[in-house]
């Protein structure tokens, strides 16, 4: 039996306050345009990823929440996973330049990998699982191989697993910069202020339902690309300002304008999901009462006390300041109990809860 190194990372999902929707590229997974968000803590939220990697696997496999997975049949799985083995032929091929004697240098890119990944929480439910998947595979791969590029350079790879992914690979606050290039290169993830810069912001999520989601996001954004001409202003003119605005009132601690911006993305991104033909509906009856209690919520204390926002599926995420959080709780509790759907909608019948 050969020796087995392995790696084991956590990676946390993010939610969006920019939205990402869009690519110019689908192959590379360039995006029309930047986007910004805030990385969750990995204590709720998260995928755990193990890699192992051997001279006695024959192939490379991969167990997702315990079922394996074809990694084949995913051309995100294999770009991912061979981006990163050339980078590690790349250090190898240093180290024996740098003359390290060729027995000392572990050919770890020529050998097979068992890559076994658990979410804390449903896939594919709208919560960002391929975000913090495609992380956590990339981490582990770095952290194995021992890769000698920054964070930022490491983002590129997670980003040709799925988009948004590259943005977890930080936590805080985190910018994907679209780029112009055609080769990608200047599409990455920074890090706009770490966790610390704000501790008194909180995000509260709100489970409406934990079903897959009926259209896709890879499928219903090109759509959207293709057929909505709403979109082609939010590209152009309001997600370039809106980056620069939100970079500020995040420099600034400024929660109502980082709050306001983040309810106008949310609610741009689902106009424009409408606007696309045949029209995508993420949000359901639950969503909308969501964010109009929201805005209630925010007259009664005659300022913006609260933010939602919405991914590619019906569950909120509300931001708040931790001063107010304990009083949004007790709100969303008392009007949306648990056991009880406010609105017994025959789509949606999971009850409503938090945590
Ligand atoms: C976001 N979403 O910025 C936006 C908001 C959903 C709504 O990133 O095709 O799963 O893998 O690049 O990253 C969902 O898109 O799509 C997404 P791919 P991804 O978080």
């Amino acid at each position: 039996m050969g020796k087995v190194y392995e790696a084991t990372v956590t990676a946390p999902v993010n939610i969006a306050v920019i939205k990402y929707w869009g690519k110019r590229d689908s192959a590379l997974i360039l995006p029309t345009n930047s986007s910004l968000s805030v990385t969750l803590s990995q204590d709720h939220l998260s995928t755990r990823t193990t890699i192992r990697a051997s001279p006695d696997f024959t192939i490379d496999r991969l167990w997702l929440n315990g079922v394996e997975e074809d990694i084949n049949a995913s051309k995100r799985l294999v770009n991912s996973i061979t981006t990163a083995r050339k980078l590690r032929e790349a250090l190898e091929e240093k180290q024996k330049q740098d003359g390290i004697p060729a027995e000392s240098v572990v050919p770890l890119s020529q050998w097979k990998i068992h890559v076994c990944s658990e979410n804390n929480f449903p896939t594919a439910a709208g919560l960002a699982s391929s975000a913090s998947g495609y992380a956590a595979l990339v981490s582990a791969l770095g952290t194995l191989y021992e890769l000698p590029q920054t964070t930022s350079e490491l983002s590129r790879v997670a980003r040709v697993g799925s988009g948004s992914a590259c943005r977890s690979m930080f936590g805080g606050f985190v910018a994907w910069q679209a780029g112009i290039a055609d080769d990608g290169h200047d599409s990455l993830a920074v890090q706009v202020a770490d966790r610390q810069h704000w501790p008194e912001l909180q995000a509260l999520i709100l489970v409406a339902s934990d079903k897959k989601k009926a259209v896709s996001s890879t499928a219903g954004m090109q759509t959207t690309v293709e057929t909505s001409s709403l979109f082609a202003e939010r590209v152009r003119t309001v997600v370039p300002q809106r980056m620069e605005a939100m970079k500020e009132a995040i420099a600034k601690r400024d929660f109502e304008t980082f709050a306001e911006i983040t309810m106008r993305d949310s609610n741009q991104f689902h106009a424009v999901c409408l606007d696309t033909y045949p029209p995508i509906s993420y949000m359901n009856d639950t969503s909308r009462a969501v964010a109009g209690l929201v805005h209630a919520f925010n007259s009664a204390r005659g300022r913006t006390a609260a933010a939602y926002t919405y991914d590619a599926g019906p569950n909120a995420v509300i931001y708040a300041l931790k001063s107010d959080m304990r009083d949004l709780v007790e709100l969303f509790t008392y009007c949306f109990p648990r056991e009880d759907s406010i609105l017994p909608d025959a789509f949606y019948p999971d009850p409503f809860s938090i945590f």
